[in-house]
């Protein structure tokens, strides 16, 4: 944080020694980032994470994203005991059903701003249209750091207000997703916090600034996916030395996640890898027995509604054959992955339904290897968030990974680059994780199935 800031401050006094000004679209700081801090005309350099920041179009007084609290060093008072505000007090009530009926999805207006900004920068105006559109498909806010709990107050209000002055009561979905050690088995996704310096502690106070801002609109309701790859990688990577280091504290942290999302009523789904990850049969009985132990020791809250799959990922629902490097997995698509898992979870003591991400999953066969996962080439829009979806174990198919937000940087000197997105068959040049990339959107538009 320290050497970050001090780059920026440096950066900042010695503008005329920066030689040139980046591309539209392309970094212009984070750290070890030595290229032009500032863009052309017409754009703006603007801090994504402490890694990236990037030149989006629009002009410093048009903000085309949320705002966000510039990241700060870590919290020394956990707001839990010193600034939590005074909620209603009544304990929430579960709906027996699914949590989305009755419900509208609330669109962030800040995702309109961004793929409007998008949608501007396509100069064949058919394939603008069609990527002006996505602005209207809902997709999942990823609270990948404390800083980005200040967009969940700010939607949640707007959801509130809207809820109230429309009539239609409204649903949030948030993706909870700060371990610390994030990312045990790959690189692209480090997060901000680390076991060895304080990583518990800082998630429940994390976790603690969700639930008091949750708190305050008990009018909204808010769904969650609960920490993609973290126990799926338990399954699978005790190999990976920090996976086994992280075991412990990341269930730990999840059991707290779960209980005291629960407690302010949060409808949750544990990421639960995809159907090329926990789908093969040796992986199903681990998964789970798992997975129903974090259900029993936290509580079994009918607010743990149950998995989510696919998340980020691929794979198609229901696919029309087998994609040949699905070889040996009879558990080739999503559907087969979650009949296959969800009896075992039932006989396990957990009664899961699931949700499906198909954001990206329009196109198939496209990838060399099924564990591939980084900005894969051809991959278009998929299908949209329905709760139509043709299985009692399927409350919703849903987008979780917003579409046109990077995977991981193909830039083989940064300090999260992961060689998976340097594969063939990932898009390059890739930003980093999670920043806006223009051309790999505009193939999802172009290729999106059902089309646009
Ligand atoms: C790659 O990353 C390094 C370190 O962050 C940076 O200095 C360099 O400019 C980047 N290269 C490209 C092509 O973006
Ligand atoms: C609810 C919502 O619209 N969430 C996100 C959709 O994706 C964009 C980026 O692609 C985010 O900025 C939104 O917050």
């Amino acid at each position: 944080m320290k050497s970050a800031a001090f780059l920026a401050a440096l950066a900042a006094i010695l503008p005329a020694y920066v030689a040139g000004q980046a591309q539209t679209w392309a970094q212009c700081g984070g750290i070890g980032f030595t290229g032009p801090t500032t863009c052309v005309a017409g754009s703006v350099c603007t801090k994504q994470n402490d890694y990236y920041s990037q030149c989006i179009p629009g002009s410093a007084t048009t903000p085309t994203s949320a705002p966000t609290s510039a990241p700060t060093s870590q919290p020394s008072q956990p707001s839990s005991t010193s600034s939590a505000p005074s909620g209603p007090s009544s304990t929430p009530t579960p709906s027996a059903n699914n949590p989305w009926t009755g419900y509208q999805i609330y669109l962030s207006p800040y995702y309109a701003n961004e793929v409007a900004a998008a949608a501007k920068a396509i100069t064949d105006p058919t394939l603008a249209a069609k990527a002006a559109s996505v602005a209207n498909i809902p997709n999942f806010t990823w609270l990948d750091s404390v800083s980005k709990i200040a967009d969940l107050k700010t939607y949640l209000a707007d959801a509130s207000a809207l809820g109230k002055s429309s009539g239609q009561k409204q649903l949030l979905q948030i993706v909870v997703y700060d371990l610390p050690d994030r990312d045990c088995a790959a690189k692209a996704s480090n997060g901000e916090f680390s076991i060895a310096d304080n990583g518990l502690a800082n998630y429940q106070n994390y976790i603690d600034q969700i639930v008091a801002a949750v708190k305050q609109f008990p009018d909204v309701r808010v769904v969650a996916v609960i920490e993609p790859d973290s126990l799926a990688n338990l399954v699978t990577n005790l190999n990976v030395q920090k996976c086994a280091n992280a075991k412990s504290t990341y269930l730990t942290a999840v059991n707290y996640a779960l209980k005291q999302l629960s407690s302010v009523g949060v409808y949750q789904y544990m990421d639960a890898g995809h159907a090329g990850w926990l789908g093969w049969p040796a992986n199903l009985t681990p998964a789970a027995q798992l997975f129903a132990q974090v259900y029993s020791d936290a509580g079994k809250s009918p607010f743990i509604k149950g998995l989510a799959t696919n998340v980020a990922n691929y794979n198609a629902l229901s696919a029309a054959s087998p994609d040949p490097i699905t070889q040996g997995d009879p558990n080739y698509d999503e559907i087969h992955y979650i009949n296959a898992l969800a009896p075992a979870l039932q006989s396990a003591g957990f009664p899961a339904t699931f949700i499906v991400d198909q954001g990206r999953s329009g196109q198939q066969n496209h990838r060399q290897q099924w564990g591939d996962w980084c900005n894969i080439k051809g991959a278009g829009f998929g299908t949209r968030p329905t709760t139509n979806t043709g299985s009692s174990l399927i409350d919703s198919i849903v987008w979780v990974k917003p579409g046109g937000e990077s995977d991981g940087t193909s830039n083989s000197s940064s300090p999260r680059f992961d060689s998976t997105c340097s594969l063939s068959d990932a898009t390059q040049p890739a930003p980093e994780a999670g920043t806006w990339f223009q051309a790999y959107f505009e193939t999802l538009v172009s290729k999106a199935n059902p089309p646009l």
